[in-house]
């Protein structure tokens, strides 16, 4: 930490990071792969913001394992987050959203982490400049699943990177997010409270400014894309209806289509965002293992919930890499009030 001008401490994320080792929160292998991860956003932050004149807005002209078209910033920060992630040495295996399946990786040697992310989430907003993000989230290695690249073979390989990110998010060591806004917002949690990082331009490092944030325990706004209203079941549409009563008044409806955006005010001011199941989509559209878990892990840190409508995103045990979850997270009164709905 240095002290600024006006006599208060800036805390960067590197010195806050170093006091979580120094006080045995997290081990220095750990530092060293958040490290890594905080050295991709700034990386992409920068990407994202000169999309247009770099010409890396619109389509890559390929497909992503859900089927979904690649926009060039998809491809290129999924580069860049495994390539930071590489040099780390410190990870052993990586799951991303836009690879197939998780690989193995031979540049580790040490603390050998399990890292899942999106690297580029919500990036069908990147054409018209609307806020994004990468979501993180990180476990200790599991024992069983470590590769010997001498000895076994790619499908052993194979089998056993998928049971190493199979977990459920109740494993979770670290999870975070990094938003790409009007400000830049690195944001994480490991295990001891959610903690909010500024990038600040002028010294090119990720600032405190979110000390312990704390997710109201109630809030007005809701955040869901009621174009989809006529395809919910109907438990749902009562309780969709019920937030809009005038009495005492209605909810403020709040939708970036972005879940990093949506999520981080929903952080901030309370309400809920929800994803539900839909006749179109019967599992939801959110993926459990990088976007409903590791939301879930910091709701959860800032005393707030994760659900998927009928118990905790948390508790949820992964059959698949890319599995879907319905998704229903944010201020614990209201999440609570819409699982009562939907128990009828
Ligand atoms: P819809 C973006 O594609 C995303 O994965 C989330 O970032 C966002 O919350 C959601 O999907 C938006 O989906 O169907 O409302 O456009």
């Amino acid at each position: 930490t240095q002290k600024k001008s006006n006599g208060y401490e800036i805390v960067t994320l590197t010195g806050w990071l170093l006091r979580q080792e120094q006080d045995g929160v997290i081990d220095g292998e750990l530092t060293i792969v958040l490290n890594s991860i905080s050295l991709a956003c700034k990386q992409i932050a920068s990407l994202v913001q000169r999309a247009g004149i770099s010409n890396l807005t619109g389509l890559a002209g390929a497909a992503n394992v859900q089927g979904e078209d690649q926009k060039k910033l998809d491809v290129v920060s999924n580069d860049v987050f495994s390539n930071c992630l590489r040099s780390s040495g410190r990870t052993g295996i990586i799951a991303s959203e836009e690879e197939d399946t998780p690989v193995a990786v031979e540049e580790s040697y040490s603390g050998h982490y399990t890292v899942v992310f999106d690297p580029l989430d919500g990036s069908s907003n990147i054409d018209a400049a609307v806020s994004t993000g990468s979501i993180f989230g990180i476990y200790k290695p599991d024992e069983n699943c470590m590769i010997n690249f001498e000895e076994d073979e790619l499908t052993a390989q194979e089998a056993k990177c998928v049971t190493a990110v199979c977990q459920p998010g109740e494993n979770l060591l670290s999870s975070g997010y990094c938003m790409y806004s009007s400000s830049v917002i690195f944001v994480l949690s490991v295990g001891t409270g959610v903690y909010g990082f500024t990038l600040d331009p002028l010294i090119g490092e990720f600032v405190l400014t979110h000390d312990k944030i704390q997710i109201p325990k109630s809030g007005k706004i809701y955040s869901f894309n009621e174009g989809n209203y006529q395809l919910w079941d109907d438990k749902l549409k009562s309780y969709m209806d019920s937030l809009k009563q005038p009495d005492p008044k209605p909810y403020s409806a709040r939708y970036i289509g972005s879940l990093v955006g949506d999520f981080h005010r929903t952080m901030l001011y309370g309400g809920i965002y929800g994803y539900p199941a839909d006749k179109k989509s019967p599992t939801g559209k959110l993926r459990l293992l990088y976007e409903c878990a590791p939301m879930s892990f910091l709701a959860e840190q800032a005393g707030g919930k994760g659900s998927d409508g009928t118990q905790r995103v948390l508790d949820i045990h992964p059959d698949k890499v890319h599995q879907r979850v319905p998704l229903y997270v944010g201020s614990q009164e209201e999440v609570e009030k819409l699982e009562k709905y939907l128990r009828g």
